[in-house]
C-alpha cells in the first residue's frame, strides 16, 4: 500500500526557484552493456548567489559506484544518497565533481533513460529521463557544453552517436570501440541523446542559404533504407522552409535521425540527434497510407523546427512547455498547410482539437497551456499545451499581421538565443516588436476550459445596417475573465456572392471580441447576408449561433473558406444528429449530389465534407452523453445517406477509380474521397455491389491507402469479405509489426460478440509485443478510443479490460499507462450505467499497489 507519506507530491510554479548551483559543462563516458552499463559523468560546478546549500543533484534507478570532488573521493559522511537524489552536503563555489553510476538498460521498460529497442540502445531524455542515467541538475534551466565518449562491442554496435559533431573514433581491446562527440551548444539535459546500433543508413546533404554544407543522415533498421525517402525529402523541405520563412538556418554540420521501433511518443528534438518512432520514419506506398506520408511530413518538420525553438532558446521550466510545443506545432502547421491544401490541414488540426484538447479542457485534468501544478511532468505533454497551445500561438498571430509576428520571432531570437526562458518573455517580444498590448491577451495562458461565444444577428432593412451581438462565457470555469477573442468574419449573400464587410471593400475582417459583451456594426449592407464566423477558426472556442439550417448549408455551398465549408457542415450535421430531426434531408442530399458531380478542385476537402462527425466531437455538446443513443443517430445518418445517394456515390467511385492523372497531390485527393466514397456505401443496402468494389479494391491496389480503405468498408459491409481480406492481409505483413498496426487497429474496431475475447487472442498474435507502444496503441488504443459500444458496454467488461491493461502497463510503462486512460476520466459526463461503472474501475486503480505518479496524479484528479 502507499502510504500518505510517500504519496507523490506536487509541484508548483509559483515556486519557480532559480538553481543554486549550475553545471557549465559535463565530460560524459557510457560504456555500454545490457545489463550493466558504467557511466563516468565530470561535471563543472559553480555556485549561484551567496548561500552554503548542500548540491542536491536528481538520480533515479541508479546505482552509485563512486565520487569524487576535484580529484579526491568523497567519504561516506560528505554526502547522502536517497531514491531520487544524491545530495553533496558542501561544495566550493568552484569544483569538479566526478561520478560513476550503472544502470540497466536491459531491464528498463519505461523507455526513459537509457534502454534497448530491439539491439540497439538508446535514450529519451525529456522530461526528467537523463536522471535514469546519471546524477544530475535535472531542470532545462540548467545548460551545459557536453563531451560524450561512447564505447560498446564494435560488431554488434557499429554506429555510435551523440549530439553535435564527431571529433573521435578509435578501437579498443577484446572487439570494443569508442566514438566521442562534442556539442559546443550549451543545452538542457533534455536534449541529450545516445545512440549505438546496426543500422542502415540514409545519407543526403543541403547547403543552407549561408552556403555551409549540412550533412544529413536517417538511421534505421537493416533493409529499410528505401522506406526513409520520404522523411529526408521532409527533412529538406523544412530546413529550406524554416530559412524562407523565418530567416532560421541549421547550426551544426551534421543532422542525424535514428528511428527506433520502441518508443513511448512521436519523436525527440535532441540536439543534432533526432529519436523518432519508426512509424514516423518509415514508408513507401506499398506499406504507409497517404495519412502516414503526411505525419511523417509534419513531425520531421516539427522536431527539426525544434532546433530554434525549443533548443536554442528552450524553457526556463517545465510549466513554460508550450513556450517551445506551442510554437513549434504552430510552426508545424504551417509548414504542412504551405506544402498541401491549407484548408484541410486546418481542418484536420482543427477536428482533433474538438475531439481531443476540448474534453481534456473540460475533465479532471484541465489546465491552461501553461500549467501551474504538477505532480508528473510526462502528464503535461497534452492536448491543451500542444494544440491549444499552437491556437493561442496562432492567434497572436492573427492580431499582429504576419509581418509583425516575424518582426517578435526576430526580437525574441535576438534577445533570447542561448536562453532557458518563459512564456511571458515570448509574448513581450511579440508585443514589443508589433507596439500591440498584450497584456489581456496573456489571460490565454493561465485560465484554462474552452470559451463559449454566442452569436446572434439582426438586419435592418431601412437602414441596411447589420448589428452583430457576440458574448462570451467559459462553462468550466465560470470564474473566468474575458479572454480575447479575435473572431475572424466574413459575410455571404443569399445567393453565395462574397458581400464587402466595410467600406473599404475588405471581403473579411477581424473583429476583437475582449469583454463579456459586445456589439458590432456594419453599416452599407444592401440586402440580408449570413455571416460566416471564426474563418479558418481564428479562435479555440465553442460557437453557439441562432443560424437557421439552410443558411448553415449555404454556407456549406458557396463560403470561399474552406474550413467554413467544412465547419458549417459539421454544425449542421451535429443538429441532425442531436435532433435526430430530417427536416433538411432533401437539401442535404441534393448538395452532396452537387458536390459529387463536380469532382474537381481540392478533393481531400470534399472527402472532409462527407465525413460525419464522430462521437467524441459530439460527446462536447451535450450535457450528459449516452454513447448508444448518440452512435445509433450517428449510424441513422450515415445509413439514410447512403442509400439515398448510393447511385451517385457509385458513379463517383467509378469515376474517380479511372482517373488516370500523373499528379501526385490529385491522386492523394482521388484516394481520399474514393475511400470516403466507398465507406459512406458501405452503410447502404446494396452490401453485393459495395463487397464487390471493396474487394476488387483491395486486391487490384497497390497502394496502402486504398488496400486499407478497402478493408474499412468491408468490416461495416460484410464481414467474411473482412475476414478474408484480414487473413490475406496478415499473411503478407505479420513479419512487420509496425504495418500490423493497422490490421491490430481495424480488429479493435470491430463491434460484435467476439470483441473482448478476439482482443484477448490478439495480444498473443506472433505479430503483438505487450511492451511495444505502438502495438498497444493499436490494438488498445483504438478499442478504447474508437471502438464506443463494446468498451461502453453495459456490463462493464469493456472497461474492466482497461483496467487490466493500465495495471499491467503501471508496472512496466507508466507513461503509456497514463495516456491511455483518458477516456476513464471523463466518467461524470456519461449517463448510467457507464458514469458508475468507470468510476468503479478508477476507485480499482486507486487501490493498486506502488501505483506510479503518472496515474496517481489523474486517478486522483477524476476522483475528486
Ligand atoms: N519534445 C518531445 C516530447 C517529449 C515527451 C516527454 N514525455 C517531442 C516533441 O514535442 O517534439
Ligand atoms: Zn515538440
Amino acid at each position: 500500500m502507499t502510504t500518505t507519506h510517500d504519496l507523490p507530491q506536487a509541484k508548483y510554479l509559483k515556486d519557480y526557484q532559480s538553481p543554486d548551483y549550475t553545471i557549465s559543462h559535463i565530460d560524459l563516458e557510457a560504456r555500454l552493456d545490457d545489463m550493466s552499463t558504467q557511466v563516468t559523468a565530470i561535471l563543472d560546478i559553480e555556485r549561484q548567489g551567496n548561500h552554503q546549500k548542500p548540491l542536491m543533484l536528481d538520480g533515479s534507478d541508479l546505482e552509485l559506484i563512486s565520487i569524487s570532488l576535484d580529484g579526491i573521493a568523497l567519504m561516506s559522511d560528505q554526502y547522502v544518497v536517497s531514491e531520487t537524489h544524491l545530495t553533496v552536503y558542501s561544495v566550493p563555489d568552484k569544483c569538479q565533481l566526478r561520478i560513476v553510476n550503472q544502470i540497466s538498460p536491459v531491464q528498463n521498460k519505461s523507455l526513459e533513460g537509457l534502454y534497448k529497442s530491439d539491439g540497439a540502445f538508446c535514450t529519451q531524455c525529456e522530461a526528467e529521463g537523463f536522471r535514469r542515467i546519471t546524477y544530475y541538475l535535472d531542470r532545462p534551466d540548467v545548460l551545459a557544453t557536453y563531451h560524450t565518449t561512447i564505447v560498446a562491442k564494435e560488431s554488434e554496435y557499429p554506429y555510435l552517436l551523440s549530439n553535435g559533431n564527431l571529433v573521435e573514433t578509435g578501437s579498443l581491446e577484446q572487439g570494443y570501440h569508442y566514438a566521442k562527440w562534442e556539442d559546443p551548444f550549451p543545452k538542457p539535459c533534455y536534449l541529450f541523446a545516445l545512440v549505438a546500433g546496426n543500422f542502415d543508413k540514409l545519407s543526403d546533404e543541403f547547403v543552407t542559404a549561408s552556403q555551409r554544407q549540412v550533412q544529413l543522415e536517417i538511421y534505421v533498421d537493416q533493409g529499410n533504407v528505401s522506406r526513409a525517402e520520404h522523411a529526408m525529402d521532409s527533412l529538406k523541405r523544412s530546413m529550406r522552409w524554416d530559412e524562407e520563412v523565418y530567416g532560421l538556418e541549421y547550426d551544426l554540420d551534421r543532422y542525424m535521425i535514428v528511428a527506433v521501433d520502441f518508443f513511448n511518443m512521436g519523436a525527440m528534438e535532441n540536439k543534432g540527434l533526432n529519436l523518432f518512432n519508426s512509424k514516423y520514419v518509415l514508408a513507401d506506398k506499398k506499406s504507409a497510407t497517404d495519412t502516414d506520408y503526411h505525419g511523417i511530413e509534419s513531425v520531421i518538420a516539427h522536431e527539426y523546427f525544434h532546433n530554434w525553438t525549443g533548443n536554442r532558446v528552450t524553457c526556463r521550466d517545465w510549466f513554460q512547455l508550450s513556450l517551445k510545443e506551442g510554437l513549434t506545432v504552430f510552426r508545424d502547421q504551417e509548414f504542412s498547410a504551405d506544402m498541401g491544401s491549407r484548408a484541410v490541414n486546418r481542418i484536420q488540426q482543427v477536428d482533433l482539437l474538438r475531439s481531443r484538447q476540448f474534453s481534456e479542457d473540460a475533465g479532471p485534468m484541465a489546465h491552461p497551456i501553461r500549467p501551474e501544478k504538477v505532480i508528473e511532468m510526462n502528464n503535461f505533454y497534452t492536448a491543451t499545451v500542444y494544440d491549444k497551445g499552437a491556437e493561442v500561438i496562432r492567434m497572436i498571430h492573427t492580431l499582429l499581421g504576419q509581418s509583425n509576428f516575424r518582426k517578435g520571432m526576430d526580437l525574441y531570437f535576438e534577445r533570447h538565443d542561448g536562453q532557458a526562458v518563459t512564456c511571458d518573455d515570448f509574448v513581450q517580444a511579440m508585443q514589443d516588436a508589433s507596439g500591440i498590448d498584450l497584456e489581456q491577451f496573456k489571460r490565454w495562458y493561465f485560465q484554462a476550459g474552452t470559451p463559449t461565444v454566442s452569436a446572434s444577428w439582426k438586419y435592418d432593412v431601412d437602414q441596411n445596417q447589420l448589428t452583430l451581438s457576440l458574448s462570451q462565457r467559459n462553462d468550466s470555469f465560470p470564474e473566468n475573465k474575458p479572454s480575447v477573442i479575435p473572431v475572424k468574419l466574413q459575410f455571404i449573400s443569399e445567393d453565395g456572392q462574397s458581400i464587402a464587410i466595410n467600406t473599404q471593400g475588405d471581403q473579411s475582417q477581424v473583429l476583437i471580441l475582449n469583454e463579456s459583451t459586445q456589439t458590432f456594426q456594419f453599416d452599407r449592407i444592401e440586402s440580408p447576408v449570413i455571416p460566416v464566423l471564426f474563418e479558418g477558426f481564428s479562435a479555440p472556442v465553442k460557437l453557439e449561433q441562432t443560424i437557421p439550417e439552410l443558411d448553415l448549408l449555404r454556407i456549406v455551398q458557396y463560403a470561399q473558406d474552406g474550413f467554413a465549408r467544412w465547419d458549417a457542415m459539421q454544425s449542421f450535421c451535429t443538429r441532425v444528429i442531436l435532433t435526430g430531426e430530417l427536416s433538411y434531408f432533401d437539401e442535404h442530399k441534393s448538395l452532396y449530389q452537387a458536390l459529387l458531380q463536380k469532382l474537381d478542385g481540392d478533393l481531400e476537402l470534399y472527402a472532409e465534407l462527407l465525413e460525419i462527425p464522430d462521437i467524441q466531437t459530439l460527446a462536447e455538446q451535450v450535457d450528459e452523453i449516452d454513447v448508444f443513443q448518440i452512435q445509433s443517430q450517428i449510424d441513422a445518418l450515415k445509413e439514410s445517406l447512403a442509400n439515398a445517394l448510393s447511385k451517385e456515390l457509385i458513379e463517383a467511385y467509378h469515376l474517380l477509380n479511372d482517373d488516370k492523372s500523373q499528379d501526385e497531390r490529385r491522386l492523394v485527393g482521388v484516394r481520399a474521397l474514393k475511400n470516403q466514397v466507398l465507406l459512406l456505401l458501405a452503410h447502404s443496402s446494396e452490401q453485393d455491389a459495395i463487397s464487390e468494389l471493396a474487394k476488387l479494391q483491395y486486391t487490384s491496389s497497390d497502394t496502402m491507402t486504398e488496400q486499407l480503405g478497402a478493408l474499412k468498408a468491408a468490416k461495416v459491409a460484410n464481414t467474411s469479405l473482412f475476414a478474408e481480406l484480414m487473413k490475406d492481409f496478415d499473411t503478407r505483413w505479420q513479419h512487420d509489426g509496425l504495418i500490423m498496426d493497422k490490421w491490430f487497429g481495424l480488429y479493435a474496431q470491430v463491434d460484435d460478440d467476439d470483441t473482448l475475447s478476439r482482443l484477448e487472442k490478439l495480444q498473443s498474435h506472433r505479430s503483438y509485443n505487450p511492451d511495444n507502444p505502438n502495438r498497444v496503441r493499436a490494438l488498445i488504443g483504438q478499442f478504447i478510443m474508437n471502438n464506443p459500444k463494446q468498451f461502453h458496454r453495459p456490463d462493464g467488461k469493456g472497461y474492466a479490460l482497461l483496467t487490466s491493461e493500465l495495471i499491467r502497463l503501471n508496472e512496466s510503462n507508466p507513461q503509456v499507462a497514463s495516456r491511455l486512460i483518458t477516456p476513464l476520466l471523463s466518467w461524470k459526463k456519461y449517463s448510467q450505467p457507464q458514469k458508475k461503472l468507470m468510476q468503479m474501475e478508477l476507485q480499482r486503480l486507486s487501490e493498486v499497489d506502488n501505483l506510479s505518479p503518472d496515474l496517481y496524479e489523474k486517478v486522483e484528479a477524476a476522483l475528486s
